[in-house]
């Protein structure tokens, strides 16, 4: 019945945000008689659907949810108050809410008014689904991927920046997906110039039809010195732009906000894990942006897209979460750009250790999703 709940949770992947995606199925004599999941913010949580199906018969159920009912008055009312009318007997939870408005007084509440609860079942599942909701919760930063493209020699790009196509249109339309479930997409300045890349989400690509329904994600562009062009695409498609900056010459920032974009100046800390975005000494903060990116703009799961030096200062400073990288059947040469542009590593005992999570064939293409060891 858990399992159930988990699949109907994944039909909200690529619309629930920023809220978590959450399944509930109600059963009554071994037989489920009400099914639903969270589709949109805003929109009646997972229990509430569950229950409507059930209608009467909800009296002295047992409810599987993936995520403990909330107790609060967000953009809709309490689902424990909900349980509590409809009459369950039994509330069986994957996992506690990470939210500090809920935390643990849902299954209180439940507990309250003498429904039976128990936590914990697949909690790994339910963990893993809204692992970026989670860290967003706690730890305030999203779960960050880094997408990357490499030839069989490990390179990323010509020297002079050009790097379109190394892989299949598969793997290209494979990269839509990631997209799409993700509430921000990452890249540098550098790409923005090299590229001209819009970072939309290109529905036609889209092989997974629940992923049509996404919001546009925010598409964010770390640019210390602000040399972004004006003329830039990604000034066009869909969603918002937001340029992470050093920069506070109030001509500069002005000319970008005009063109509708957010921009949002950082100090520059210079420490390792920050990087300008194109080469020069000046930093944007690593840390502090997937902060701001957690904080202000609600962001659950981000990816970068970027070059080697953006890409591998993410890396370095262990702020990436995935890895998700397309190995294409070419060879692009020794005068080529590496993968990632990691410094200061010069002995073995200096490697960052990643284990391999999942290798497939996408097109002509491999996939690798790689993450780092204990994570
Ligand atoms: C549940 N069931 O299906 C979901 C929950 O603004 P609201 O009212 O939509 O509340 C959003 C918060 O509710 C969200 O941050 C999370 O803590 C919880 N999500 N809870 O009982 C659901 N989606
Ligand atoms: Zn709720």
């Amino acid at each position: 019945m858990m399992s159930r709940a988990l699949q109907l949770a994944k039909q909200g992947l690529y619309t629930t945000r920023p809220n978590p995606r959450v399944g509930c199925v109600v059963v009554k004599e071994g037989k489920v008689i009400g099914e639903g999941w969270h589709q949109r913010a805003g929109e009646p949580h997972a229990e509430v659907h569950a229950l409507k199906q059930a209608g009467a018969a909800a009296k002295g159920s047992t409810v599987y949810v993936t995520l403990e009912p909330c107790s609060h008055f967000g953009r809709t009312p309490p689902c424990a108050d909900a349980l509590v009318e409809a009459g369950a007997a039994k509330v069986i939870i994957a996992m506690l809410d990470p939210n500090p408005l809920v935390a643990g007084s849902g299954k209180k509440l439940l507990q309250q008014q003498g429904i039976d609860v128990e936590v914990g079942l697949l909690y790994g599942e339910a963990y893993q689904l809204n692992q970026g909701f989670c860290q967003r919760m706690t730890i305030k930063r999203p779960l960050v991927r880094c997408k990357l493209a490499m030839s069989i020699d490990g390179r990323t790009a010509k020297a002079s920046g050009e790097s379109q196509w190394i892989t299949g249109s598969a793997a290209r339309a494979d990269v839509q997906q990631w997209r799409a479930r993700s509430c921000a997409v990452i890249t540098g300045v550098k790409t923005i110039i090299d590229d001209d890349a819009a970072l939309t989400v290109r529905s036609e690509q889209l092989h997974i039809e629940a992923a049509k329904a996404c919001p546009p994600p925010l598409r964010v562009v770390v640019d210390s010195q602000l040399k972004i062009p004006v003329s830039a695409k990604i000034f066009n498609g869909a969603g918002k732009v937001l340029v992470a900056t050093t920069c506070k010459e109030p001509n500069a920032i002005s000319r970008i906000e005009k063109l509708g974009a957010e921009v949002v100046v950082f100090n520059d800390t210079s420490t390792t894990g920050s990087v300008s975005g194109d080469n020069s000494n000046q930093r944007v903060p690593l840390d502090l942006l997937l902060n701001y990116l957690a904080e202000h703009c609600h962001c659950n799961e981000v990816m970068i897209e970027a070059g080697s030096t953006l890409a591998g200062a993410f890396t370095k400073a262990g702020l990436v979460d995935e890895l998700i990288v397309y190995m294409a059947p070419v060879i692009m040469g020794h005068e080529a750009k590496p993968l990632l542009t990691v410094f200061d590593m010069p002995k073995m005992a200096d490697n960052i250790a990643l284990e391999m999570r999942d290798v497939r064939q996408i097109g002509r293409d491999w996939r690798m999703l790689i993450q780092p060891i204990n994570k």
